[in-house]
């Protein structure tokens, strides 16, 4: 087996954007497509010689053939192993926690996330560092540098592996181990998690005698995972795991947890007999959406909740280091933060910014208002584990989802949010809109918005506590003398034209007041926020494509 050094051209567009490189299978299929882009992430990581890689993914449509393109290029470029999971499949939390187990120097995941799989739909790689999180934006620039100069790609001219049966192979002097993809995950969520608690609880002889839940795993790679560890270690009965089978097509769903695509779930949950409780998670596994009985938890509150319950969980009953939010998501875990005498920190949107922070021990739980939550076992959000920490809250304190809220609202008060996507509008008429607002920003400070004074006015910065690094242009906001905020932004995921996120929240105190519908409670928000920016006019639509 011979190394072949192929000569290639740039490919314009090779920036990872906030969770890696993510384009429509078409375009990865175009011939050297992927091979430049991984053998500039080859060229950009450091010395990598007689040091294991991690591989795999979602199992959506291309990924058996990215996977053994990856093979073959990782044997010529130098790696003495590749860790690759059974079929090329690996969720992104347990590629993280393989990462991390075998002291691997890096992963590549192969994952569009939630967006839709298929031969016409999308398809992602990232590249992940020895720490198991998301390579910082050092390294994702590095990447996106060597792109744009790239003439040529190492590869091995063999037949591929045979990725469908455990074991080691060797592949031109490379070692091929191919892993159970689950294994690994479930012995480290046994670790923090009281599985004996959660078994009665779900075997009925806890919170009521009919403790009821139900899991969708949205055809996507969660569906093994959940089978495996929740109706496998924790007993739940067959069938507790919905659309359990991953498909490379999702089942042509839209794979992600929350009210408008996992409606098969909601239906459940706010129907006649619904489960007490309900999660689903989303492509590659790393989201979540957590549901009680005729009951909505958002994401912001979820991680305000799991916070301020972490000492009842056996994982974290030492007490956690501090805290972590995206800008985007609500100030609900500050004020936990603030009551429990915890640092937290506020980074922009992109996991990858919470990894020096748990590296440096500064915090332990993060999360983000866009369906993620996780903590400093792996450093990638991880549906699953939110959904165990949930469920072994239950089974300590005995009481419904619902009422677990009610009672956080009545101690920390409520943060009203919602997030109103307007999906595939024109990119050009997209950023009029953020603009449109930044050139207000001298003339908003001071006036009356929404029955509320406005404090300030900025473009999002972060500098990183940790390694001095700045990142700018994070988010548009609106900042209210009340709290409250009104944040724009474009999304990074997105594979056509832009996604404008519109970010909406306002605090109210007064538990009284907490049984509104957040729509309701946020009207004055969202017509200020379409008056200030023109956001409807400028783009020639006249509702969200999806609110959550
Ligand atoms: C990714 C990132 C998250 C981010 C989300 C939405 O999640 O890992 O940090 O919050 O995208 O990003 P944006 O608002 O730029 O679309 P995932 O689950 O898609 O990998």
């Amino acid at each position: 087996m011979q190394i072949e050094a192929v000569s290639t051209q740039p490919f314009e567009g090779q920036r990872p954007g906030t969770s890696g490189l993510r384009k429509k299978v078409t375009v990865f299929q175009q011939p050297h497509y992927l091979e430049n882009f991984v053998q500039s992430v080859f060229d950009s990581i450091g010395d990598f010689a007689g040091h294991a890689l991690v591989v795999g993914g979602d199992g959506r449509y291309f990924n058996r053939e990215a996977i053994q393109t990856i093979l073959k290029m990782a044997a010529a470029n130098g790696f003495s192993k590749v860790l690759v999971g059974q079929g090329g499949i690996l969720s992104t939390p347990a590629a993280s926690c393989v990462i991390r187990k075998y002291g691997a120097y890096g992963g590549l995941i192969l994952s569009a996330s939630h967006n839709p799989a298929g031969p016409d739909d999308d398809f992602g790689i990232k590249y992940n560092i020895g720490n198991g999180g998301p390579a910082p934006e050092g390294v994702t620039e590095a990447i996106f540098t060597r792109t744009q100069k790239i003439e040529f790609y190492n590869i091995i001219e063999c037949d591929d592996v045979d990725v469908d049966q455990i074991g080691n192979f060797e592949l031109a002097g490379m070692q091929v181990a191919v892993i159970d993809p689950v294994s690994d995950y479930a012995e480290l969520m046994q670790s923090l998690f009281d599985f004996d608690a959660i078994r009665a609880l779900l075997s009925g002889n806890s919170l009521s005698d009919d403790f009821s839940m139900a899991f969708d795993a949205m055809h996507a790679v969660t569906g093994p995972y959940a089978k495996a560890i929740i109706e496998g270690l924790l007993g739940a009965p067959d069938g507790t795991v919905m659309n359990g089978e991953p498909k490379e097509d999702f089942g042509g769903g839209h794979p992600d947890p929350n009210l408008t695509y996992a409606h098969e779930l909601v239906d459940l949950l706010y129907g006649d007999n619904a489960p007490d409780f309900g999660a689903a998670s989303d492509g590659d596994g790393d989201r979540n959406m957590i549901l009680g009985n005729h009951f909505f938890v958002t994401p912001s509150d979820s991680l305000a909740v799991l916070a301020a319950n972490a000492t009842l969980v056996p994982g974290y009953s030492a007490g956690i280091a501090g805290v972590a939010r995206s800008m985007p998501t609500s100030a609900a875990v500050d004020r936990v933060a603030t009551s429990m005498g915890l640092d937290c920190y506020e980074t922009p949107t992109g996991w990858k910014f919470f990894g020096n922070l748990m590296d440096a021990d500064r915090v332990t739980l993060c999360g983000e208002e866009s369906f993620g939550t996780g903590s400093n076992h792996v450093r990638e959000k991880d549906g699953l584990w939110a959904v165990l920490f949930w469920l072994n809250i239950l089974a300590v304190r005995k009481e419904s989802v619902e009422a677990i809220l009610l009672d956080h609202w009545q101690k920390f008060g409520r943060n009203y949010y919602s997030r109103h996507d307007y999906e595939g509008v024109d990119s050009a008429a997209a950023a009029n809109v953020l603009q449109n607002v930044r050139d207000q920003f001298g003339t908003l400070p001071g006036t009356e918005l929404a029955g509320r004074t406005v404090a300030s006015c900025d473009d999002f910065a972060y500098t990183d506590p940790v390694d001095g690094s700045v990142s700018e242009n994070q988010g548009v906001r609106i900042l209210f003398e009340d709290g409250s905020r009104i944040i724009f932004r474009l999304s990074g995921t997105g594979t056509s034209g832009a996604t404008i996120r519109l970010y909406l929240e306002s605090y109210e105190a007064d538990s009284r007041q907490h049984g509104m519908d957040a729509q309701d409670a946020l009207a004055d928000m969202i017509a200020s926020a379409n008056d200030v920016s023109q956001l409807q006019a400028l783009t020639g639509r006249d509702k969200p494509t999806v609110i959550t």
